[in-house]
């Protein structure tokens, strides 16, 4: 990692119907706000590609008021990130309206902004740092070793996962085309370090940093509005876009 902040862009994703247990939770904590879960991430051009979202289940999010008609699932610590820079009202102040546990979150639907898919389930990941980011981690498992793996974790052991099959139907998407990997960069990168599971940290980290320099330098669009642009040149059109469209904002930390 570099030094400096590093710059992420935060996808704003609504909540379309909850889990029975995050229900039950929040009753009507939130005020008649709506709710959007929302991820960090830092290749915003691979939104097209979304096909789920994680949570850790072992860490606590909490509701927080982003506005009179708007509200952020997200940690406390991000949260208190995104009031001192201004994307929750009054700047600085911070209003939680309810605290979850994650493991609650899972099988919640929301809405993916830009993705092929427009909803997609909430699964749970071993590995979602609860000090990285905002604790949510939007899936794109064409694009990301970690997101494809633990699709494929899921898939084969739902019942031990605590999941519905039905939530993890949704196949990876062909968003970037890459010279060394073709359409499908994160599972043919999996397939090359030999990784087996979520569990495989070491090598996972590995496969991250090949799949992102390839993708990054040598990507090409496939889809979308910057098809066959660059990646470098789409990242910040896509970024800005779903910004002015009022599906993400600036996050940094
Ligand atoms: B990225 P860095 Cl397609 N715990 O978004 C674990 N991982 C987290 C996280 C957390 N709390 N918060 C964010 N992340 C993930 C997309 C993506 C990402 C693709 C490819 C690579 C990639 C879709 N998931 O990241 O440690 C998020 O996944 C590889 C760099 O700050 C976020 O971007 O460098 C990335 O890790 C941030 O990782």
């Amino acid at each position: 990692e570099g030094f400096g902040p590093q710059e992420y862009t935060a996808i704003k994703m609504e909540v379309a119907e909850w889990s029975p247990a995050a229900k039950e939770a929040l009753g009507d904590k939130a005020g008649g706000r709506k709710v959007f879960l929302v991820a960090a991430t830092l290749r915003p051009e691979t939104m097209y590609g979304q096909t789920n979202c994680f949570v850790g289940t072992g860490i606590k999010y909490g509701v927080f008021a982003a506005n009179d008609s708007e509200a952020y699932l997200c940690t406390l610590r991000a949260a208190r990130n995104m009031a001192y820079q201004g994307s929750i009202t009054p700047r600085g102040n911070i209003q939680q309206l309810a605290e979850i546990d994650g493991s609650k979150i899972v099988g919640t639907k929301i809405n993916a902004p830009f993705a092929l898919n427009p909803q997609v389930y909430v699964l749970p990941m071993e590995n979602v740092l609860a000090t990285k980011g905002t604790g949510v981690v939007t899936s794109v498992p064409s694009d990301s070793p970690d997101d494809f793996q633990t699709l494929t974790d899921l898939r084969k052991k739902p019942e031990f996962y605590k999941i519905d099959p039905a939530w993890v139907a949704i196949d990876p998407v062909p968003v970037i085309s890459t010279p060394t990997y073709g359409d499908m960069t994160a599972p043919a990168v999996v397939k090359q370090f030999k990784i087996q599971s979520q569990k495989d940290t070491k090598q996972l980290a590995e496969a991250k940093e090949v799949a992102y320099k390839e993708g990054f330098y040598n990507g090409t669009m496939l889809i979308g509005e910057f098809k066959g642009q660059s990646v470098q040149e789409a990242k910040t059109k896509v970024r800005d876009a779903m910004i002015k469209e009022n599906k993400a904002f600036a996050y940094a930390e």
